[in-house]
Parts: structure tokens; sequence; C-alpha cells
């Protein structure tokens, strides 16, 4: 299995429920390292291109406004796996069918407000990460 790195925001649900430190402590004990961590608030351009994959989508205009609706914490995570075993750590997209004992599972009851995103392959990874950090902002 290989190294890699992946994104994974802390959505404005979150940040303002304050699950900020929850969602780091998880990926922490995990064994994932933290290659990059700031708090931002997307501007629609930046969001728009985030989703460009959904757009059209019938629930694009919300989320857009959602993702935007208040501050966000963005970090790049890296350890062996590292895309596949985010993805599982968080759960499935709806908070109501995530598994207990995952993120979305653990603190979500919604599609929408699902508390977190992560990278769903290397080309995902590759897009988002030049949306939410310059390269200067990423540790080696
Ligand atoms: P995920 O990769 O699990 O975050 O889910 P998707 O890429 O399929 O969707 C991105 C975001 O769109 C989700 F986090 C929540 C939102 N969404 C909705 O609001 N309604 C839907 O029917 C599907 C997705």
């Amino acid at each position: 299995m290989a190294v890699e790195k992946t994104l994974v925001l802390v959505k404005p649900d979150g940040v303002s429920r304050g699950l900020v430190g929850e969602v780091i402590s998880r990926f922490e004990r995990k064994g994932f390292r933290i290659k990059a961590l700031k708090m931002l608030r997307m501007t629609r351009e930046q969001a728009e291109e985030f989703y460009s994959v959904h757009r059209g989508k019938h629930f694009y205009n919300d989320l857009v406004d959602f993702i935007t609706s208040g501050p966000i914490v963005a970090m790049i995570l890296e350890g062996d796996s590292a895309i596949e075993v985010v993805r599982l750590m968080i759960g499935a997209t709806d908070g109501r069918k995530a598994a207990p004992g995952t993120i979305r599972g653990d603190y979500s009851l919604s599609i929408q407000n699902n508390i977190v995103h992560a990278s769903d392959s290397r080309e995902s990874y590759e897009r988002e990460v030049k949306v939410i950090f310059k390269p200067e902002e990423i540790v080696e």
C-alpha cells in the first residue's frame, strides 16, 4: 500500500457545533500526519470550483450556499492509503445512513449538513487541493 495525501474539510456545521478538535483527533489517533491546516471561509468562486462535478444537480445551489455560509477548517492528511481509509472513517454521505463509529454516523442526521468532506480519489484530491491550499502552505 502506498503513502498518499488526502484533503479533509470540517464544514460550517462541524465548525459551529464545536467538532473541529474531535475530527482532527480521530485522524491523528488513527495515525495520519497533518501536512497543512487552516481555517477559512470559502468564496462563492472557490465553492463553485470545488463542487464543479455536481454543477447542474438539484442540490448544487444549496450545497454552494451551505459551504460558503461560515468558516471551515481545511487540512491535508498523509498516511498509508489515506484516501480510502479517511473515506471509511467519515462514512456514507447521508448522516442518517452512515454507520455508527464513523464521523457522519456519530454526528450527523443530514445529507447536506454532514460535518466533513474528504477527497474520494487521487484525481479529486489533486483538483480540490488547488482550490484550498497554496503549495507553500503544505509542509514536506
Ligand atoms: P461525499 O463524497 O460523501 O461528500 O458526497 P458527494 O460527493 O456525493 O456529495 C457532495 C456533497 O453534496 C455532500 F457532502 C452533501 C451534498 N449532497 C446533497 O446535499 N444532496 C444529495 O442528494 C447529495 C449530496
